[in-house]
């Protein structure tokens, strides 16, 4: 895990081009104690162990299916998607172990991020490690890697000297090609030394969906309750022709019991 120094940061954007209903601005004064968060997301291998020694039995496992991306479903699909985004499926059988439904194996991505789990299945290992979910706060302080209201969590440019930065959608989407997950230390990390913040996988945090805040705030835990947990962070599925929020300031929101195909968690501690 990395040590994050906590102290006082500006939290949140004011992009443009974001889009008002996500509650990403006004910026605000947020003050935080120092914590510990993984330096990446949890992976496959990771996983298994914690269900290797607990027999933990995750959300889709036990529903029977998950949200896949179109273009690796093979066998199990069924008649269920999601209004307004037409490329995901779900298929039976979709699981952390088998990410594409039947007949697809985790077997060459042990270092990969693990992928559908739900927000409680994530709480679940987290408590197992001796850890927690970072609070929104938490995640974004670390994800900014100590710089201030930039775009991205390594500046401002996208993909600085031609350099890419993070696994987001390439060409047209979603039509071009996908790669899907990438392991998890891809790329340089940001300046706190988190790897794939943005981009690869969304990743849950312990708050509740909100979208009001006060100019200043200390610790800040998120609305008492709710019906989502906020995700952070961009996924692989990422562009900006339609879900720009690989941005650091970006945010969405997942019901706790939902899995997909593209999102995953790391964890924090207290130090
Ligand atoms: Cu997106």
């Amino acid at each position: 895990m990395v040590r994050i120094p906590g102290g006082t940061f500006l939290m949140g954007g004011d992009d443009p081009d974001g889009r008002p209903e996500d509650g990403e601005g006004p910026v605000r004064e947020v003050r935080l104690d120092p914590f510990l968060i993984d330096a990446a997301c949890v992976t496959n291998a990771q996983f298994a162990t914690f269900v290797k020694e607990t027999g933990y039995v995750t959300e889709a496992e036990r529903i029977g299916w998950s949200f896949v991306f179109y273009q690796f479903a093979r066998a199990g699909v069924m008649d269920a998607t999601v209004p307004g985004a037409p490329w995901w499926v779900g298929v039976e059988g979709a699981t952390w172990r088998s990410p594409e439904g039947p007949g697809s194996s985790i077997g060459d991505r042990q270092n990969h991020p693990v992928v559908h789990v739900s927000w409680n299945d994530a709480a679940a290992y987290a408590e197992w490690a001796g850890k927690r979910l970072p609070t929104e706060a938490e995640w974004e302080m670390a994800a900014r890697g100590g710089l201030e209201r930039k775009r991205y969590p390594w500046g401002d440019e996208l993909a600085p000297n031609g350099r890419q930065r993070c696994n987001i959608w390439q060409g047209p989407f979603p039509t071009a090609p996908s790669k899907g997950t990438m392991p998890v230390k891809s790329f340089q990390p940001n300046g706190y030394g988190l790897y794939n913040v943005a981009g690869n996988v969304w990743e849950w945090t312990a708050d509740w969906w909100g979208t009001e805040w006060e100019p200043y705030a200390e610790n800040p835990l998120g609305p008492a309750d709710g019906t989502a947990k906020v995700i952070r962070g961009g996924s692989y599925m990422c562009h900006d022709s339609y879900c720009n929020r690989y941005r650091v300031a970006a945010r969405t929101s997942n019901t706790p019991d939902s899995s997909t195909g593209h999102t995953g968690f790391r964890c924090a501690a207290i130090v």
